[in-house]
Formats: structure tokens, sequence, C-alpha cells
């Protein structure tokens, strides 16, 4: 019910509208109302309540990340249809894998902050209160195992993609980072539960630093954020649009089949395409030419002696000539 009363403020664009209006369009009291409003309130929703005139939203909601905020004009068939939102997490992968059997396709675990964020191979991932946006993604795709690497292309295209549409040239550093100006941006986290010939589900895990003024020493050359960069942006719009183009390519590649057009946005956002990188393997550096990434999602480098060779993501990790 309150998801439905906040969607009639929200809607109502900043005018008023009376309790007597909202309850006959509910089919509740106007003391529910009241209630209703009194713990949206507490919630930080800034509604202001005038007698004789009715309730209207004084300003824009803190741009909280919850369900209702979310859900609100998004326009998807199933992502995000089911959000569990928290103010605190561990880590919302490791939430996501723990309810994933039970809830729906689609189900989005989100939090304003996590305590233990994980990156891949075992690395943290700074995640501080209100400054990203911290979100899994509990997929089930009738796909066999060995095509699930797919999905973290799909993720980074559909990402890159989605804050080009907010107005931020992105790049994406293969196999999973997201780059602005030359810093990692978002990154993210693709976790499998799977038997040899059925997937169970796949977590997809997206991490993205947007308000952070600050990084730990560790990582302040390295990491960026969209403030950073000078962009003012909403949360909730950013999550709303990765859900929309997520979810527009996951179809695409899950009903049609169609790799090529997945792999043709990638690479129109790869940095690392036609220069010079190193592939990092444990102590081992190799510079090499990277001259494509194909339909697999594969790097395809040439070596210093010519040799053309397949580098597969998960096995190797990648540095630019010149720095990150
Ligand atoms: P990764 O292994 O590619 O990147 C981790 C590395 O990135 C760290 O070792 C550190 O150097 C650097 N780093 C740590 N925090 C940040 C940050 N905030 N911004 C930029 N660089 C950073 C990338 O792993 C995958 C990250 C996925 C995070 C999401 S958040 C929601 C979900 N829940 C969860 O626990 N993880 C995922």
């Amino acid at each position: 019910m309150r998801k439905k009363i906040i969607n009639i403020i929200l809607d109502n664009n900043r005018e008023f509208i009376s309790g007597e209006e909202i309850s006959k369009q509910l089919g509740i009291s106007r003391s529910a109302v009241w209630k209703h409003i009194k713990s949206l309130k507490e919630e930080g929703y800034n509604i202001e309540s005038i007698n004789k005139k009715g309730y209207r939203l004084k300003e824009k909601p803190k741009d909280l990340l919850s369900s209702q905020n979310i859900a609100h004009e998004l326009n998807t068939k199933f992502l995000g249809k089911s959000i569990f939102h928290f103010e605190t997490i561990d880590s919302t992968n490791t939430y996501a894998k723990k309810i994933a059997s039970e809830e729906v396709d689609g189900t989005v675990v989100i939090s304003e902050e996590q305590t233990l964020g994980r990156g891949r191979l075992g690395r943290i991932w700074d995640s501080k209160a209100y400054e990203g946006i911290w979100m899994s993604i509990i997929l089930k795709p009738n796909i066999l195992p060995y095509r699930t690497p797919f999905l973290t292309i799909i993720a980074g295209a559909s990402i890159a993609n989605a804050l080009n549409n907010l107005g931020v040239s992105v790049g994406i550093k293969w196999p999973n980072d997201i780059i602005l100006n030359g810093k990692k941006l978002c990154g993210i986290l693709t976790e499998l539960s799977a038997e040899i010939e059925r997937v169970n589900y796949i977590v997809l895990g997206i991490g993205m630093n947007v308000k952070n003024l600050n990084f730990p020493n560790e990582i302040e050359n390295i990491a960026t954020s969209l403030c950073k960069e000078g962009y003012d942006l909403s949360r909730v719009d950013i999550v709303r649009e990765i859900l929309c183009e997520l979810e527009k390519n996951y179809l695409e590649f899950i009903k049609n089949e169609n790799r090529e057009k997945i792999i043709d946005t990638y690479k129109k956002y790869s940095v690392v395409l036609g220069k010079n990188i190193f592939v990092i393997k444990n102590d081992d550096r190799e510079l090499v030419e990277c001259v494509d990434i194909n339909i697999d999602g594969n790097l395809i480098v040439k070596k210093s002696n010519g040799a053309i060779k397949e580098v597969m993501s998960g096995e190797v990790s990648v540095r630019g000539e010149n720095g990150y």
C-alpha cells in the first residue's frame, strides 16, 4: 500500500493531492492514508501536509535506492520486478546467492552500503554508504554453463550503453571494468551455481562509484566516481537505465542467440582494442597487441613473434602499456 501511495505522490509532480483523493483512489480510509504518509516521512520522504490542501512531495526524495523509487517508471518486463533493499549488508552478492533458489528470475538485491563488498578472486570492493550503486541481479537462464561467461560481456556492454544514454562517455577495459577518464568507475562480479548441464542461477554483481569524493589510499590512483569526474546523476536513474539496457541485451542473447550485436557494442567501447597491453598471469607479464575481441568475448592478441593467441577471461588480467 505504501508503494501505491508513494507512486500517487510521485506521479502528482509536486502538486498537492488531498487525503480524500488518495483514499478514494486506493479504497482505504483517510486515517490509513495519514498513517502511511507518517511512516514514509520517517523513511526520509520530504512530504508536506497542509490542512485542506493535502499532501505533496516538497522535494525529490533523497536519492534512496528503495524498491519504490526504483520501481517507479521502471520499464522492464522482468528485471527488478522484485527488489530487496538494505541500508547496510555484508555483500549483496553473498545475500543474493543465499536467496537465489527461492526467488524469481530477475530479482535485484541492492544496498546503500556493503561492509564486505567483494571483487574477483577474493579482492575487496570499497562500498561506502550512499556513495555508489552496490547491486546484484539474480538470473536463471536456460543455457549450458560454459556459455555463462558471455553474461559478463553483456553486463559490460549494457552498463556502458546505460551511462552513454545518460551522457557519460565511458570505456570498457576487458573483461569487466568500466573506465572513465582512464580510471575504474565500475566493476562486475559474476558468480555461478551450476550442475554439469544446467545453470541453477547466476548472480551478476555490479559496483559503481557515483558520489564518492575520496577513495582509500591504495586505490586513489586507479579509482574514480561520476561525481569526481563532474557528473551529478541520480543513482536511481542509473539503476533503472542499467536494468533496461541489461534486460534488452540479455533477452537478445537468450532468445535470439544474437551475440554479434552485443559484441559489436562491446567493441565500440573497448579501451584495449588496437592497443599494446600487458597480459598478466601470476608473476608473468607479456606485452602483446590486442587485435580483436571474438564472438565468445575472448581477446585475440598478437605476440611479439607475430603469433596470434586467444586469451580467455578468468585466467589473466590486462594492463595498458602506459598505466591502468
Ligand atoms: P575486481 O577484482 O576487478 O576489482 C577489485 C579491485 O579494484 C580491488 O583489488 C581494488 O584494487 C580496486 N577497487 C576496490 N574497490 C574499488 C572501488 N570502489 N572502485 C574502484 N576500484 C576499486 C570487480 O572486481 C568487481 C566488483 C564487484 C562489486 C559488486 S558491488 C555489488 C556486488 N556485491 C559484492 O560483494 N560485489 C559486487
